[in-house]
């Protein structure tokens, strides 16, 4: 089975408003398995590489002080075409443009308190999980209902 790797983050939103286990269940539930997860309140420096692609928008400053002002939940989840689902599971940017049945669509309003973030390509998952864990910290093993997902 091909495989892949995304990096999923419940923002400070998400975690203060008690959302971290709702969003790991969805994950969960789908037959993801979960590879890493810790809570960190990122630095601003941090935050710069993360959002490096985004530095020239205006709501960049406003972004990085929003992701750092508290715990972050983050993640790997590994699986089947992970990072395409895993961005249709926590829906579109803008929650208001988010289907119901999404993180975004069931539990936000506004783009900028969007509850979740997760990789957009495969080679960006690849950058952002080397930036947000350790190599060790990201664990291998064979999920015990593995073949009652896959064919
Ligand atoms: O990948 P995704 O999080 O869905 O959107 P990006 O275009 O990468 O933007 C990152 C982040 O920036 C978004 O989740 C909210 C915030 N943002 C914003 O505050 N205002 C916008 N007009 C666009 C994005
Ligand atoms: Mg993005």
């Amino acid at each position: 089975m091909t495989s892949e790797q995304t990096f999923i983050a419940v923002k400070p939103d998400g975690v203060q408003r008690g959302l971290v286990g709702e969003i790991i269940s969805r994950f969960e539930k789908r037959g993801f398995k979960l590879a890493a997860i810790k809570l960190v309140t990122p630095s601003k420096e941090h935050l710069e590489k993360h959002y490096e692609d985004l530095s020239d928008k205006p709501f960049f400053k406003g972004l990085v002080t929003y992701m750092g002002s508290g715990p972050v939940c983050a993640m790997v989840w590994e699986g089947r075409e992970v990072v395409k689902t895993g961005r249709m599971i926590l829906g579109a940017t803008n929650p208001l443009a988010s289907q119901p049945g999404t993180i975004r669509g069931d539990f936000a309003i506004d783009v900028g308190r969007n509850v979740c973030h997760g990789s957009d390509a495969v080679e960006s998952a690849k950058k952002e999980i080397d930036l947000w864990f350790k190599k060790e910290e990201v664990q291998s093993y064979k999920q015990a209902q593995h073949d009652w997902i896959y064919e």
